[in-house]
């Protein structure tokens, strides 16, 4: 479905298996091919060390991960089923909770919409504790904030500070 007006939408990328930078590189050309979308901006790739539910576990596969600024018309849950199925044309298997994965495409903000609904939940519930968001999202969009949180630049320097994630 197509809604009136242009937004953008701020995608987490990662991967932590296979060839990370192939992987990254075919998503961010289905996501430029997306219907009624446009990329504005894409971040560096970071290499990060993988969160798990235990907390950071350097033995598991690192990952590679960034941001794209998408400009698009489609709806929040048109784009979020085109998400999933990208993440499945690039061999995405959803094994365990944060477990490893050959990508990950998080639909992070999309202008300043608010979701609450079973599937979606917007802006992200925990972008603003998650560096690996906020550094990448930071250099595409400096002057990004956060519903409920603020601006982005504070946040990601209170978890470095924090000695956090
Ligand atoms: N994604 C997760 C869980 N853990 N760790 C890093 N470093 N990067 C991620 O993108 C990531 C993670 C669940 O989506
Ligand atoms: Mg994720
Ligand atoms: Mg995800």
């Amino acid at each position: 479905m197509t809604a009136a007006h242009f937004a953008t939408a701020v995608i987490a990328l990662g991967s932590n298996l296979g060839d990370r930078e192939a992987t990254l590189a075919r998503a961010v050309a289905a996501l430029e091919a997306l219907p009624e979308s446009r990329i504005l901006a894409v971040s560096s790739w970071h290499g990060t060390v993988a969160l798990t539910l235990d907390g950071l576990d350097p033995e598991k596969p690192a990952y590679l991960n960034g941001v794209a600024l998408l400009q698009t018309r489609l709806d929040p849950y048109t784009l979020l089923d085109a998400l999933r199925q990208i993440e499945a044309e690039n061999g995405r298997e959803r094994v365990e909770r944060w477990g490893d994965r050959t990508l990950d495409l998080d639909l992070i903000a999309l202008d300043e919409l608010e979701i609450d609904s079973e599937v979606l939940h917007l802006p992200h519930p925990r972008a603003h504790e998650r560096d690996f968001v906020l550094a990448p999202w930071l250099e595409v969009q400096p002057d990004a904030a956060l519903i409920g949180h603020g601006p982005i630049a504070p946040l990601l320097t209170a978890l470095h500070d924090g000695g956090a994630a």
